[in-house]
C-alpha cells in the first residue's frame, strides 16, 4: 500500500536509530539519508528536503544531549522537532467576519467540514451562513440543507441550476448582512480542468478571505500533487485533515503543507457536526511516527543494559586500563539491570566462568564484593596492586567479611586481568565482543 508509507518510513528511520548499537556519525548520516529519500518519494519538496535534513544532521551530529538523555533519545527527539518544525504552527479561522470557500477532491469531507466549522464559528456568537455549489452531485444540495437545519443556519442552494458560479453569486447577495459565509463547492474524483476551471471562478468571485483545502488523512502519497494543483488555483490559505479518527496516521499532510506552504489548521475526527479539533502539530507528528511504540523501544533497549557505561567498559577493557572500580562499576550495573547471565557473557573475565546454575550464587557472590569494594581507599580501587596483606585484614573487618572472601575478589579481578589482556591481544575475540555488544542491545536478540 502506498498510503502511509512516509509515516511507516520514518518511523523505520527512527527504528534505526532506537535499534543501533551505538549513536554515532555513520548512523547519524545513514538515518539522514533514509529520511531524505523518505520525504522525497513522498513528492515533498526538494528544496525542503534538503533543508530539513541539512538541519537535522548538523544538529544530530553538534549538539550535545541533555542531561539524563541519551545520545539516542537525544538525536531521536531532533528527528521529531525537525518533522514538527515542516508542519509549522497551527492556524485557527479568526472568529470575524469573512467568507471561506473549502476546496478540495470527491468526498474528502468538504460539506461535513463546512457545518463542522459553522458550528465552531457559531459557538463564538458569529451569525452563520452557508452556499451550496457543489451542482455534481445531486445529493449535495440536501445534504448541506441538512446540516443547515440541524443548526439553525441558513443555506442558500439551487438544485436545478448547473452553473455554479451563479449560485455563488445569489448566495453571496442573499447573506450581504451575515458574519460569516462558508462556500461548499464541488469535488471530482480526480483532478480534472473542469474542477480547477470552476474553483478558480468561484474562487474569483467569492474573494473568499480563507480558501481552505479539505483533505482526507489517508490520502498518503497524491496528497502533494494535489495540494501543489488546489494551491495553483485558488491559493490555499490552510488545510483541514479528515478522518483523523480512523486508524490513518496522516502522513500526507506532510506533503500538502510542504507544496502549499499553508498551516493546518483543524482536524476532522469523526462524522458528527462537533467532530472538529484544533489542530497540534506535536501531537500529530508523535502520533504519525508512533512515538509509543518508540518509546517502549527506547525503554527495552536501555532495559536490557546501560549501553553507554558498557561501552566506557568495555573501551577501558581495550586500552588495558581496567581497574577494580571498573570491575565496581560494572557490577553495580549487573546488580541493577538483571539478567545477569547475559550481561555477564559480556565481561570475559566471567565469560563463561558463571554457569547458569552459578547464577545466583554468584550474584550473592558480587552483593559480597561490593560490600568489600566500599570498604576500600579510593587509592586501592585504582590500584589493586597496592593491596598487601595488612590491608587485606583491614578491608575484610571493615566489611565484616573475611580475608579469604578479599582475597577471592582480588583473584577474580587478577583472573579478569588477565583475561581482558589475552582477549585483547585476540582480534577475533575482540570483534565477538562489539558483536556481542550489538546482540544484547537488540531485546530479546
Ligand atoms: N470518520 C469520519 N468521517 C468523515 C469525516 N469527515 C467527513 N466524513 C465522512 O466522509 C464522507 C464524505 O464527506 P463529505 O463531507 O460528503 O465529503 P465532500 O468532500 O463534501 O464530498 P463531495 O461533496 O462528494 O465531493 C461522509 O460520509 C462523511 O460523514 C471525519 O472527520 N471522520
Ligand atoms: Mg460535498
Amino acid at each position: 500500500m502506498v498510503l502511509e508509507k512516509l509515516g511507516q518510513s520514518l518511523r523505520d528511520a527512527l527504528k534505526k536509530v532506537a535499534n543501533a548499537s551505538h549513536i554515532d556519525q555513520a548512523i547519524v548520516k545513514e538515518v539522514v539519508k533514509d529520511i531524505q529519500r523518505a520525504m522525497l518519494q513522498a513528492d515533498i519538496n526538494v528544496k525542503l528536503v534538503v533543508e530539513m535534513t541539512k538541519s537535522l544532521e548538523k544538529r544530530a551530529l553538534t549538539e550535545k544531549p541533555p542531561a539524563g538523555m541519551s545520545s539516542r533519545e537525544h538525536v531521536i527527539k531532533i528527528i521529531y522537532e525537525e518533522i514538527v518544525k515542516i508542519l509549522g504552527a497551527s492556524k485557527e479561522i479568526q472568529p470575524k467576519r469573512q467568507r471561506i470557500m473549502l476546496v478540495g477532491l470527491y468526498g474528502q469531507g468538504k460539506t461535513t467540514t463546512a457545518g463542522k466549522l459553522s458550528k465552531q464559528l457559531q459557538k463564538k456568537g458569529l451569525k452563520l451562513a452557508l452556499i451550496a455549489c457543489d451542482v455534481h452531485r445531486p445529493a449535495a444540495y440536501d445534504q448541506l440543507m441538512q446540516i443547515g437545519k440541524k443548526l439553525n443556519i441558513p443555506v442558500y442552494g439551487d438544485p436545478t441550476e448547473k452553473k455554479a458560479i451563479k449560485i455563488l453569486k445569489a448566495g453571496l447577495k442573499q447573506f450581504k448582512d451575515d458574519d460569516v459565509v462558508i462556500i461548499d463547492t464541488s469535488g471530482r474524483h480526480s483532478l480534472e480542468d473542469s474542477l480547477i476551471k470552476e474553483i478558480k471562478e468561484l474562487s474569483q468571485e467569492a474573494q473568499a478571505d480563507e480558501r481552505l483545502l479539505v483533505m482526507d488523512a489517508t490520502i498518503g502519497q497524491q496528497a502533494g500533487p494535489q495540494a501543489k494543483a488546489f494551491h495553483e488555483a485558488v491559493s490555499i490559505t490552510g488545510v483541514i485533515l479528515t478522518k483523523m479518527d480512523g486508524s490513518a496516521k496522516g502522513g500526507g499532510a506532510l506533503s500538502a503543507v510542504a507544496e502549499t506552504g499553508a498551516p493546518i489548521c483543524y482536524i476532522g475526527v469523526g462524522e458528527h457536526l462537533e467532530d472538529l479539533e484544533k489542530f497540534d502539530p506535536t501531537r500529530f507528528v508523535s502520533s504519525m511516527l508512533g512515538m509509543g511504540d518508540l518509546q517502549s523501544l527506547l525503554e527495552k533497549a536501555q532495559e536490557v543494559m546501560d549501553e553507554d557505561t558498557a561501552e566506557e567498559t568495555a573501551r577501558k577493557m581495550m586500552s588495558g586500563k581496567f581497574s577494580l572500580r571498573d570491575m565496581y562499576q560494572q557490577m553495580e550495573m549487573l546488580d541493577g539491570v538483571g539478567p545477569l547471565q547475559k550481561v555477564a557473557q559480556m565481561i570475559p573475565g566471567f565469560a563463561g566462568k558463571v554457569s547458569e546454575k552459578d547464577m545466583e550464587a554468584s550474584q550473592e557472590r558480587l552483593k559480597k564484593w561490593k560490600v568489600i569494594m566500599d570498604s576500600m581507599t579510593e587509592g586501592e580501587l585504582d590500584d589493586p596492586k597496592s593491596i598487601k596483606s595488612s590491608r587485606v585484614i583491614r578491608i575484610s573487618r571493615g566489611s565484616g567479611t573475611t580475608p579469604k572472601d578479599v582475597r577471592e575478589l582480588l583473584k577474580q579481578y587478577n583472573n579478569s586481568k588477565k583475561a581482558i589482556k589475552g582477549f585483547m591481544g585476540n582480534r577475533k575475540m575482540r570483534r565477538q565482543l562489539m558483536k556481542q555488544m550489538k546482540m544484547d542491545e537488540a531485546p530479546g536478540g
